[in-house]
């Protein structure tokens, strides 16, 4: 039941390998484990991706030992992966000490009694305060009962989602476009308005191996039901299509979508009388929906900005100027008056994808422009 003298040091390890996890796992907590046999480290690893497998598999995979060093409880239910509690009892471990129980109701608070039923240690409480950051946004998660929100774009090094013309082929180079099938294989949702939808028809597909296990929903905001039926995202039968409207919409049009596979919901608009941003996040939550990502133009990524909705951006910026008042932008509406109501994030992060930048910046609850603004 008592710690022992290596276990503060491994501790400190996880949190630090749990944190490469950043802009990648959310709302999943960062996850990160350290295996010991006889004291020594002989594997670590941590949750690298929504839907792959966690820290302590990671970590298994590397070297096994007789202790696991982790950050969060594991995990006792199957979830997009077995559990990991069954994992360690496999892999023979004689001892695991974690820092953080679990706040979620499906894993909290279970592992301590399947894991001595196994006959293996416990050690809970382990430098606590240190990992407590790592459950930042996953509490956050937990508590909004909407999908976690990304919203995704790529840009000029001036800020323009298209030319003047609106040309949008193509702002960044082929590996941040192959970043954003990655992406999509990693959310159970992809959302578009019908003004992106009818300009660049796109298939909306995750054209690599998805880490989920159904395929992603595609969801348009079509207000007036002007999507094609001819729209190539119907040629794809794998993803289901998604048109959400609002409730006076023609019904023969919707006859006509829902003969070329789509399902079509009715429901209340926003202040600017689109479909409301709001009542599809719930939609989409009521059907599992738990992490989304908006594709779209500045207006609908307005829309998501204003009902207070964009939890985490992923903007490619290509080194590249295109010029142009006109020229479309990643955020449009209204905007702030003043550059100190900007939403600030509260972390950001960096990486080059090829020639490109990938920025990634998770916010903390709040609109744009604010409320009244
Ligand atoms: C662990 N180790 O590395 C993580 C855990 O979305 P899923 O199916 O991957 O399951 C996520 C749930 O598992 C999450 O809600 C949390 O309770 C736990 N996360 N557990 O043992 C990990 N990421
Ligand atoms: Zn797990």
């Amino acid at each position: 039941m008592s710690g022992r003298a290596g276990d503060s040091p491994a501790m400190r390890r996880a949190i630090e390998i749990a944190q490469r996890g950043a802009g990648e796992v959310e709302p999943n907590p960062r996850v990160g484990a350290v295996v010991l046999k006889k004291g020594k480290v002989v594997g670590e690893g941590f949750h690298e991706a929504y839907g792959g497998p966690h820290a302590e598999i990671g970590a298994l995979r590397k070297g096994k030992g007789d202790t696991v060093v982790v950050t969060l409880e594991p995990c006792s239910t199957e979830g997009k992966t077995p559990p990991c509690v069954e994992a360690l009892r496999r892999a023979g471990v004689r001892r695991v000490v974690w820092a953080l129980d679990d706040p979620s109701p499906a894993n909290g608070g279970k592992a301590k009694a399947a894991l001595e039923a196994a006959g293996i240690e416990v050690v809970r409480g382990v430098l606590s305060k240190e990992a407590e950051p790592l459950l930042r946004w996953f509490r956050r998660g937990l508590s909004m009962e909407r999908p976690w929100v990304i919203a995704k774009w790529a840009m000029t090094l001036d800020g323009k989602i298209g030319s003047r013309d609106r040309d949008a082929k193509w702002v960044s180079g082929e590996e941040a476009r192959e970043a954003v099938h990655q992406l999509r294989g990693r959310c159970e949702a992809i959302v578009v308005g019908v003004g992106t939808l009818l300009a660049d028809d796109p298939l909306l597909t995750p054209r690599r191996k998805s880490l989920l296990p159904g395929p992603p929903l595609r969801v348009v905001f079509d207000s007036g039901l002007r999507t094609s039926p001819e729209a190539k995202i119907f040629s794809d039968k794998t993803c289901p299509v998604v048109i959400a409207t609002l409730a006076g919409a023609d019904a023969e049009r919707e006859k006509v979508l829902r003969e070329r596979g789509a399902e079509v919901i009715r429901l209340g608009t926003d202040a600017s009388g689109g479909v409301s941003v709001a009542e599809v996040l719930k939609a989409l939550w009521g059907s599992g929906v738990r992490r989304l990502l908006l594709e779209s133009g500045g207006k609908l990524a307005a829309s998501f900005f204003a009902a207070g909705a964009v939890d985490q951006v992923v903007a490619f910026v290509a080194p590249k100027v295109a010029g142009g008042a006109s020229a479309p932008t990643p955020v449009e509406g209204t905007g702030v008056s003043k550059m100190g109501e900007a939403l600030a994030a509260a972390e950001w992060f960096s990486t080059k994808v090829g020639e490109d930048l990938r920025l990634t910046a998770l916010f903390p609850e709040g609109t744009v422009p604010p409320a009244g603004g």
